[in-house]
């Protein structure tokens, strides 16, 4: 890995990779539709929208791997996520493939999976039962790094991301936390196994309380450093006695859940 590009470096988790991945590889690209920090020793700092094709292929000349944060992370109206995470998505594989980039890395979301109920057990191999339209777009990234992966031979890694954080703020998250150095030895292990071709792992460090199955990113070597009990004391004091959203409270995807739900609980 000589160049890695980041896309979506101006948000939350890229912000915070590009600093966890400073040094780690001869040259990182950090690239958003957002304005960047400007580039210091070792980075590269391009805007792009990647809605545009060509503008995707010029973020993606001469690199190596992909972690693909950019795009819609939460949910929004159809037009919203259909530009941003379908095209955008679309688009920036496409893009890779033109280029000979070899890995992507893609950012998934817990909220493919958001309407299996709590505290169901599932691995990465269950249908998706996506809680959104935006779960809904995350499960077609999924599905284009398989089709890349089969046809033409790039090395995708989905993480399904449960909740990127310094710490666990409530009690869904003492399920779903990652933790920001735990996220970057998922994110190493796509941009480095030697044997990958297309994997999803979740992106969850080592919760007592966790809904997922996580064999798939152990058997890739996975050793997460941090869990969210020692957080859940004070997590579980602050959070109020009455439950204000029960569909939410059902299912593992929480709050994304229960807007304009009209099913069957
Ligand atoms: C996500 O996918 C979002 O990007 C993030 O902002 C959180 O809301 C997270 O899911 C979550 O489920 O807590």
């Amino acid at each position: 890995m000589q160049r890695v590009l980041i896309t979506g470096a101006a948000g939350g988790i890229g912000r915070r990779l590009r600093e966890d991945m400073r040094g780690l590889y001869p040259s990182l690209r950090l690239s958003d539709q957002a304005p960047l920090e400007p580039a210091r020793e070792g980075e590269e700092v391009m805007q792009a929208d990647l809605t545009d094709l060509r503008a995707c292929e010029t973020i993606c000349e001469g690199v190596d791997g992909i972690v693909h944060l950019g795009g819609q992370s939460v949910e929004a109206d159809w037009d919203t996520i259909l530009q941003a995470n379908i095209v955008g998505c679309y688009n920036l594989f496409e893009a890779a493939r033109r280029q000979g980039v070899q890995r992507i890395v893609f950012a998934s979301t817990n909220h493919v999976i958001g309407f299996y109920r709590r505290p169901t057990r599932i691995d990465h191999t269950v249908p998706p039962r996506p809680d959104s339209r935006y779960g809904v777009s995350k499960a077609f990234g999924e599905a284009l790094g398989r089709f890349y992966a089969d046809k033409y031979g790039l090395r995708v890694l989905a993480i399904r991301i449960g909740h990127f954080a310094e710490r666990p703020v409530d009690r869904r998250r003492l399920s779903i936390w990652i933790s920001p150095r735990d996220f970057l030895q998922l994110v190493r292990i796509g941009l480095e196994h030697p044997d990958l071709h297309y994997e999803i792992v979740y992106g969850v460090s080592e919760n007592d309380r966790t809904w997922w199955d996580n064999a798939n990113a152990y058997r890739l070597g996975y050793r997460p450093q941090d869990e969210s009990e020692p957080f859940a004391a004070e997590v579980l004091a602050a959070e109020p006695a009455d439950v204000a959203d029960p569909i939410a409270e059902l299912f593992q995807g929480g709050p994304f859940c229960s807007p304009e739900f009209t099913g069957d609980p």
